[in-house]
């Protein structure tokens, strides 16, 4: 394969493939694992992951490249083949999550900095060796309106700390995704994501620009416009189609590599029939498709919960949301789909 930094990029958005987001930290896993019953150790992790990265029909058909995290891209499967490896094997590109995760920023209480600068440029380069041709940086931007967050520091702080990764992978041969994620946690409504988001993206790429990024070669991984998950509103999914385009018009480059939605907390059925309104009112500018964590794996980890005997059932439900996502990219789903499952 290419290794120009946007032939990389097109290969991670190509036509109906998307990204499965398997780099949660140790302590983020240790949660997903205790809804499941399953201990998390060195070795539950990797049989965990070994599973999906083998389930071929998802990973081949429907899956471009797998975010993961520093153990993982270290690690071997039970009969010693590298993890990288099973994912080359399947034809999709193997990513790693360089940032060390979003700290308390100090003197803005609710905000937060992400962090990972420090000696990127010499973990990149370990990475590249390892096989990463991708990597990922998240910035978390919570809102809570009435408590003033985010700050106009936290997004600036965010938006530069992003920039210069995004430098860093560039000129390491890699292709940062930018994760810019303003949370749906929160009690807002729909119209202050839009304008938050919109104040976050309208900064990421005045930073991106100022660090000479070569927009081509870069994925942004953006949170849709939705309505805060305690504001008591689900929002309709032509209504977050319609948002998030608009957003993105007026924001987001025509000449980005592509895009690739977080989930955020959607339930998988959400996240999917929210990608796909967006992708049924295109053409747009840019390929829109899924870099899902939870709404990829909540299934699939719940069929597995962490029996060997349960494998082949957790590969089936790791297939089917790949598949909804497929269709979802292209903007073919439907909710009958599911039901057919
Ligand atoms: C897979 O989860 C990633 C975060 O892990 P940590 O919080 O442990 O660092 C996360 O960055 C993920 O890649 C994106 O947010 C997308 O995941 P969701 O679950 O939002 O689709």
């Amino acid at each position: 394969m290419s290794e120009r930094l946007e032939d990389i990029a097109a290969a991670m958005v190509a036509d109906g493939k998307g990204l499965l987001a398997a780099d949660e930290s140790s302590g983020t896993i240790k949660k997903r694992f205790d809804v499941i019953g399953v201990e998390s150790t060195a070795d539950s992790r990797r049989d965990y992951r070994e599973m999906m990265f083998r389930a071929s029909d998802a990973m081949t058909k429907y899956i471009s490249g797998v975010i993961l995290y520093d153990e993982t891209i270290h690690q071997k499967a039970a009969d010693g083949t590298p993890l990288v490896d099973i994912i080359k094997a399947s034809g999709a590109i193997p990513g790693i999550k360089v940032d060390a995760g979003a700290k308390p920023l100090a003197g803005f209480p609710g905000d937060t900095i992400t962090e990972g600068l420090d000696g990127l440029r010499e973990r990149l380069a370990d990475y590249y060796k390892l096989g990463a041709r991708f990597a990922k940086w998240r910035a978390v931007i919570d809102i809570d309106v009435a408590k003033g967050v985010p700050s106009a520091t936290s997004i600036g702080s965010n938006a530069h700390a992003l920039a210069r990764y995004a430098a860093l992978c560039q000129e390491a041969g890699i292709v940062p995704i930018v994760e810019p994620e303003v949370l749906m946690d929160g009690a807002h409504d729909i119209d202050t994501c839009y304008e938050i988001s919109k104040t976050t993206l309208t900064k990421l790429y005045t930073e991106l620009y100022a660090a000479r990024v070569v927009l081509e070669g870069t994925i942004l991984k953006p949170n849709m416009v939705l309505a805060g998950k305690k504001s008591g509103k689900v929002s309709s999914p032509d209504e977050v189609a319609g948002k998030t385009i608009k957003l993105f018009r007026e924001t987001v480059p025509a000449a980005i590599g592509g895009i690739a939605f977080l989930s955020g907390g959607q339930t998988d059925e959400q996240a999917t029939a929210n990608l796909n309104a967006i992708n049924a009112i295109g053409p747009h500018p840019w390929k829109l498709t899924f870099s899902y964590g939870r709404a990829l794996q909540a299934a699939p980890q719940k069929a597995w919960s962490g029996k060997a005997a349960n494998v082949a059932a957790a590969q089936a439900a790791f297939a089917h949301r790949a598949h909804m996502n497929h269709l979802a990219a292209l903007g073919q789903w439907q909710p009958t789909l599911e039901q057919a499952a």
